[in-house]
């Protein structure tokens, strides 16, 4: 797919992202970066919104060469690389600040993981806090038993059972419809999914649990990215770099402002009862032990400098 004409190198990104998701646009942004730093020499044509590849297909599309470059939701991953959904333990990071101390643990691990697949990460953006939407008041967890609760991920999943509600998976691009179809009476996601889906129609409530910080990753083939010329190679790291850095960013002003607007549109915006909250990480909790058993040692190089080295 990558057509060399008078010195020029195309890539395409696949993602499962909307074009206007923060997510996106810093990708949008740092392929202009990489175009303006190399004069042109590699074009990065992002592809949005699961055109070219459904999300949960694209790291494999990559893998195989099919795309040159790539993202996806880390916790996505799970099945092929479980170390890849530690940023979706529940209760374990509670800030951007712990965001960034967990990922400097979780990347040499993802590295290794990506370069046994013919992989290399470029950069990885956190999701605002996950929130919990529902269409009812919650005063306890008795409230999720038979409702149906949508998920994106094995931890969404396994919460989902955990509250005796059915879990529905749907993707981010269709959770407005699939709320308006009454398919869903809750979800665990960020208030920024919340405002892009204009959920306030039916999700009325929005409770600030901060559950977790899932991040996206962006990688490209290492074939790709090794036919580049080194200067261009270069070029794309920097601006990888760049993109990590105001993608964090975004990511946290993207948090504040969407609460702002879910308010606007009449979501009561708070906290959980606190007994509810409670419950919720205890669950949390066995979720961190199935979580840990399934992993094995990898967890611990993650987690036991996490809470030990400061
Ligand atoms: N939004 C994505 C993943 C996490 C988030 O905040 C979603 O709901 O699918």
């Amino acid at each position: 797919m990558a057509s060399v004409a008078h010195g020029q190198t195309r890539w395409q990104l696949a993602t499962g992202y909307r074009a206007d998701s923060f997510h996106t646009q810093n990708i949008a942004a740092f392929a202009s970066d990489v175009e303006q730093a190399t004069n042109a020499a590699l074009r990065i044509e992002v592809r949005p919104n699961n055109s070219l590849f459904k999300l949960a297909d694209i790291r494999q599309a990559v893998q195989d060469g099919k795309v040159q470059a790539g993202e996806s939701i880390m916790a996505g991953m799970v099945t092929e690389i479980p170390v890849a959904g530690a940023d979706s333990i529940p209760f374990v990071v509670d800030s951007y600040d712990s965001a960034r101390r967990f990922w400097s643990f979780q990347r040499p691990l993802i590295e290794k993981q990506f370069a046994a697949r013919g992989l290399k990460p470029l950069f990885a953006v956190p999701w605002p806090p996950q929130g919990l939407f529902t269409t009812f008041p919650v005063r306890s967890r008795a409230d999720f038993k038979g409702s149906r609760m949508r998920t994106y991920n094995q931890t969404t999943v396994r919460l989902a059972q955990m509250l005796d509600a059915t879990p529905v998976d749907v993707p981010m691009v269709e959770v407005n419809k699939a709320l308006a179809d009454r398919k869903i009476d809750s979800m665990i996601t960020s208030a920024v999914t919340g405002v892009e889906n204009r959920v306030w129609d039916r999700a009325s409530f929005y409770y600030g649990i901060n559950a977790w910080f899932p991040k996206n990753i962006v990688y490209v083939n290492v074939n790709a990215f090794d036919a580049l010329a080194p200067a261009v190679r270069e070029a794309v790291l920097q601006a990888a770099a760049r993109a990590e850095v105001r993608g964090w960013t975004m990511s946290e002003a993207a948090a504040a402002e969407s609460l702002l607007e879910l308010e606007r549109h009449g979501t009561k915006v708070g906290r959980a009862p606190a007994e509810f909250e409670a419950e919720l990480k205890r669950l949390g909790e066995k979720f961190s032990r199935e979580w840990v058993q399934t992993v094995g040692n990898d967890a611990n190089t993650i987690l036991v400098p996490y809470y030990f080295k400061r």
